[in-house]
């Protein structure tokens, strides 16, 4: 059966897969980020590959205001969302907290809490009046264990993991999933945007080892969709092969 699905920071890195492997599967998309002309890329290439619909919205997840008009002035049918992938987030910087750069840790924090939490906010409220919808929230190894220099983005994604929880507990007697993907190491623009632009730092981070692809991550939201109405996958670890943990890789 056709579904709408809504995924953030649909421009770039997983939620641009999960937009393309959703679409493939025939479902209509709501695509959000701020880079409006990557949305309207998307929604060409979705709509003409897949005969699919696409809406693009494209806001600041950080501004509530925006996030609360976008959603609220969806046409009805747009309404109806089946599931929505909280997916937008960042790292900016890294480095000991002792030398953090304010605005590098207002970023992440307003973006991979806050902003999770007020799609949330306006979104779960029409998935209640309809007792069915399903919210997977894309968490992170680095919300499981802490790194040197993780500190705030740690913290962003320990955040992610404790507002999962508290929004399964508060959701389950209105009959809708709430889902956690926590991620290990995947080779998007994560690292060009933690690093501010620095292409060749980031490409080091994926030397040596075989990362996750976007794809893989993709594949893997995909699948906790396609489970029956009675069962959840409450919570789920994706590593490439080559780490064992946030510090432990095993590389060549
Ligand atoms: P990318 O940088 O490739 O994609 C990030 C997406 O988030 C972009 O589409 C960007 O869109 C969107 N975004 C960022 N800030 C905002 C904002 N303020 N408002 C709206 N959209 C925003 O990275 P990934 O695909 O790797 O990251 C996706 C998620 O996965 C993040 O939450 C990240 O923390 C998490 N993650 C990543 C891992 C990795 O190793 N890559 C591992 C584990 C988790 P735009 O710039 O157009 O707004
Ligand atoms: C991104 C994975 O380990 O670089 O969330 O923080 S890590």
């Amino acid at each position: 059966m056709k579904k709408i699905i809504l995924v953030t920071g649909a421009t770039s890195g997983f939620g641009k897969a999960i937009a393309i492997k959703f679409a493939g599967e025939g479902h209509d998309l709501i695509i959000t980020g701020r880079r409006n002309d990557r949305l309207q890329d998307l929604k060409m290439k979705l709509e003409k590959e897949f005969k699919v619909e696409v809406l693009p919205l494209c806001f600041d997840v950080r501004k509530a205001a925006e996030v609360e008009i976008s959603i609220q002035s969806l046409p009805e049918r747009w309404k109806t969302i089946d599931v929505m992938v909280n997916n937008a987030g960042l790292a900016v910087g890294m480095g000991p907290v002792q030398e953090g750069v304010l605005d590098d840790w207002e970023r992440m924090i307003d973006t991979n809490m806050k902003g999770l939490l007020y799609m949330t906010r306006f979104v779960a409220p029409l998935m209640v009046a309809r007792k069915k919808g399903h919210i997977i929230n894309i968490g992170s190894i680095a919300g499981r264990e802490v790194y040197p220099n993780g500190n705030v983005y740690c913290g962003s994604k320990f955040g992610v993991d404790a507002i999962t929880k508290g929004t399964r507990i508060d959701l389950v007697q209105h009959n809708i999933k709430v889902t956690q993907i926590a991620p290990g190491a995947a080779n998007t623009e994560f690292s060009l945007v933690r690093f501010k632009g620095d292409q060749q730092r980031a490409d080091t981070v994926y030397k040596g080892f075989k990362p996750l692809s976007a794809e893989d991550v993709a594949d893997t939201v995909y699948y906790v969709t396609t489970l029956p109405d009675h069962v959840n996958v409450n919570d789920l670890v994706l590593m490439p092969t080559a780490q064992a943990s946030s510090m432990h890789f095993h590389k060549v």
